[in-house]
């Protein structure tokens, strides 16, 4: 028995456990560096940040496999055999040299990855020195459940939208902001993201490197409908975002009631005879109000808008048929009716509140007009 417990053998089983371990770490890095951890990177940020994360993996993989293999070695060595129950074990002695060098390693291991961990952060955060374009700054809101975003247009104008169009090759800086509980703002592709804080402006910034359509998610549980907090960005060359500026810039200060043509939309007969109060309903589906209205575009397709499919219906193909009456009390009380196959407690039920009678009454208009067929 005393010779299982070292001795001779002691020595053959530390090499066979350095062996072991060895071969157990280079697979394990291996591992570690053949998949693909990450969605596609899509701005000069991913680059260093996905290195960062190579290298964590290098060091993290040695130190897991050496306390396995210790452990499990040590449990098959000093395990309790039949007839010892009632003995104590040797007594043990510090050994200084060992304490001292467990103390030191892992002190000097993790100051060195925090000091490279905070040397990268520093280099992706800082503003490029002399770039192709200037950076261009955009303010992102976060509310239940949708982002919007808010563009300085041409000529002064301000552009507000739930797409987030991005040009390639031009670094933007996003001032975050939260218009109700804490969101956080991330785009995976950019590897960035950073939390949305009422009364709090944060902000990072990124440089798009890939022409592209990539998911913006929120992550920071928000409330029921978090995991319907995405959207996509929509990264495009320099020409054709200028162009879409420009054109929202346009649309976004048109007078009520006309100046349509820029959207490209299926607009057209039906806002003739509506007059202005259709005009403010189209305001308000796209934008929401300064009351904390969030825009219903960034959730709902609607033709006549220019919205995209999301989270909600779509309003081209669910409203035809229904009366004002019906679309009005879907608006101030979505849980009254469930739409077919559409989650319930998404669609904020502050409506009622946040939108004035005569706001309330010009997007169930506009929505009723739009959707005529
Ligand atoms: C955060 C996402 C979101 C926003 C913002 C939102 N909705 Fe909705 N909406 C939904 C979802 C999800 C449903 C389906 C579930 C339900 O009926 O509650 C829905 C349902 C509806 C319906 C019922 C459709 C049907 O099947 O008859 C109407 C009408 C509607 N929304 C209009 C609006 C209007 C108008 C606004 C803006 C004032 C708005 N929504 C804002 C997500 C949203
Ligand atoms: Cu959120």
């Amino acid at each position: 028995m005393e010779q299982r417990r070292g001795g001779r053998n002691s020595r053959r089983m530390v090499i066979e456990m350095f062996v072991l371990g060895t071969i157990a770490s280079l697979a394990g890095i291996a591992l570690g560096i053949a998949i693909d951890w990450f969605p596609e990177d899509a701005s000069t940020q991913a680059g260093p940040i996905d290195t960062l994360w190579d290298v964590l993996v290098v060091c993290s993989v040695p130190i897991f496999v050496g306390v396995v293999i210790v452990v499990v070695y040590a449990a098959r060595l000093f395990k309790q055999l039949p007839g010892e129950e009632e003995l104590d074990g040797p007594p043990i002695h510090g050994n200084t040299k060992v304490e001292v060098v467990w103390t030191a390693l892992p002190a000097i291991l993790l100051v060195a990855l925090c000091t490279y961990a905070f040397v990268v952060l520093q280099d992706i955060e800082e503003a490029p020195a002399q770039a192709a374009a200037p950076e261009m700054v955009v303010d992102v809101y976060g509310e239940q459940f949708a982002w919007t975003f808010k563009y300085a247009g041409t000529d002064g104008k301000e552009v507000n939208t739930t797409q987030l169009y991005l040009p390639k090759d031009r670094s933007v800086k996003f001032d975050v902001h939260s218009k109700d509980v804490i969101h956080d703002f991330w785009v995976p592709a950019f590897r960035m993201k950073v939390d949305a804080v009422p009364g709090v402006t944060t902000n990072y910034r990124v440089t798009p490197t890939k022409i592209g359509r990539f998911p913006v998610v929120c992550a920071e549980l928000c409330g029921l409908g978090h995991a319907y907090m995405r959207q996509t960005v929509t990264v495009m060359e320099p020409a054709a975002f200028d162009s879409w500026l420009q054109e929202e810039s346009v649309e976004s200060n048109a007078p009520a009631g006309g100046g349509d043509e820029a959207a490209g939309g299926a607009t057209g007969q039906e806002g003739a005879g509506s007059g202005s109060a259709s005009a403010d309903g189209k305001t308000i589906f796209l934008e929401g109000n300064d009351n904390g209205a969030t825009s219903c575009a960034a959730c709902h397709a609607l033709a006549d808008a220019g919205s995209q499919e999301g989270i909600g219906p779509n309003l081209d193909r669910v409203l035809p048929g229904q009366t004002a009456e019906q679309v009005g009390t879907s608006i101030v009380d979505p849980e009254a009716k469930i739409s077919e196959g559409k989650p319930a407690g998404v669609m904020p039920g502050n409506y009622g509140e946040v939108l004035s009678p005569a706001e309330l009454e010009a997007v169930t208009a506009y929505l009723v007009d739009s959707t005529k067929k």
